[in-house]
């Protein structure tokens, strides 16, 4: 069935308008973190389950044959809907200074945040189902899964860590950004922020992607490496996921029952826009 792009996107959202707890309660909330918003409205890419790139996706290299197709997780699948919801200012700001501690309004953003952001996709699978469009959102089907392969001993990227369903190659063929030296995902919006998607049975325009290149969006500018407290980046190599993987928990231990970093995302010419000269 063809859908009215716009009027989907305005709905949904109107329907992230009006999700419960995208504020943080008196209840809840780490010293200071009283009525934080979290989230700004999110941006939206389509892509079309038969493009190639979801083929590719499987190739080791990229994700691998473990990555599920649009087709896959629905069959009768159209259209792909990724979604970009930037922290707000509040949220990023907070995150800026000291390197090795990471603020209550980014553990607050991780942990509630993601919550908040399982409801508002489980009000988009109900918007798209009662209105006789089949709908699934991958991070929320049972399915979903992630495999971590080993690599050989001197390769930089420590080992492969792959998800069934990977937000930012999902956001990648969506039109949404491209990926950067810390192996995050530049939106428009910029990097710190978090990444959804919903795979749906109505057709919708795919997005004419911005770019060509994997990096397009990432000038190599370098300012992410001495933010990170794991030392887990560099030019030559990127990102080595058992150095990031092993500080993330670290924070788990630390600021149980909640947990994350995200020191490359903030403070950094890339945390909310396209850097100046990567922009076409
Ligand atoms: C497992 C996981 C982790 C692991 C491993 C991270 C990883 N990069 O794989 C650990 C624990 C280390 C981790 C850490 C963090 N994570 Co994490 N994580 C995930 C998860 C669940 C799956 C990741 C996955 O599937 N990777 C797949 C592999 C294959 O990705 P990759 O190796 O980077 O892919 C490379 C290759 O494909 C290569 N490539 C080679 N050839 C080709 C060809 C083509 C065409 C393409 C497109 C690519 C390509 O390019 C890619 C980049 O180098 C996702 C959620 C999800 N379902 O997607 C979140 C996710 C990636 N994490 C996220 C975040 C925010 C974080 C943290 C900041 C933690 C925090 N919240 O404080 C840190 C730092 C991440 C960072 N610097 O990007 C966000 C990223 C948001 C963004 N702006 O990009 C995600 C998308 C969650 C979300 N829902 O938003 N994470
Ligand atoms: S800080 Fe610079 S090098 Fe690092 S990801 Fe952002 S644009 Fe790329
Ligand atoms: S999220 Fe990972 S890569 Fe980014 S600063 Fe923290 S430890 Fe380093």
């Amino acid at each position: 069935m063809k859908m009215d792009k716009e009027q989907v996107i305005r709905e949904l959202t109107e329907l992230f308008r009006n999700t419960p707890g995208n504020t943080v309660g008196e209840k809840d909330a780490l010293p200071g973190c009283e009525g934080l918003v979290m989230y700004e409205e999110p941006i939206f890419g389509v892509s079309d389950p038969a493009d190639p790139l979801y083929v590719k996706f499987k190739e080791k290299e990229v994700i691998g044959d473990n990555f599920l197709g649009p087709r896959e997780w629905l069959p009768g699948a159209e259209s792909v809907i990724s979604l970009f919801l930037p922290f707000t200012e509040r949220v990023k700001g907070s995150n800026r200074g000291d390197q090795e501690v990471t603020s209550s309004e980014w553990l607050h953003s991780r942990i509630e945040g993601q919550a908040f952001i399982n409801a508002f996709m489980r009000n988009a699978k109900e918007y798209f189902e009662s209105r006789g469009i089949s709908a699934c959102v991958p991070a929320q089907d049972p399915r979903f899964g992630v495999r971590t392969t080993a690599l050989p001993e001197n390769d930089p990227k420590g080992v492969h860590i792959a998800s069934n369903w990977s937000e930012r190659h999902v956001a990648f063929a969506s039109g949404l950004g491209t990926f950067c030296l810390t192996r995050g995902l530049i939106s428009s919006k910029g990097v710190a922020g978090r990444y959804a998607s919903i795979i749906i049975s109505g057709k919708l325009e795919p997005e004419e992607r911005p770019y060509t290149g994997v990096y397009d969006y990432c000038i190599l500018c370098g300012a992410c490496i001495p933010r990170c407290p794991a030392k887990a980046i560099t030019l030559e190599g990127g990102k080595n996921q058992i150095k990031c993987r092993d500080w993330v928990h670290e924070m788990g231990k630390r600021y149980a029952p909640r947990y994350g970093c995200g020191k490359c995302q903030t403070g950094v010419p890339c945390e909310s826009g396209i850097p100046l000269k990567a922009q076409k």
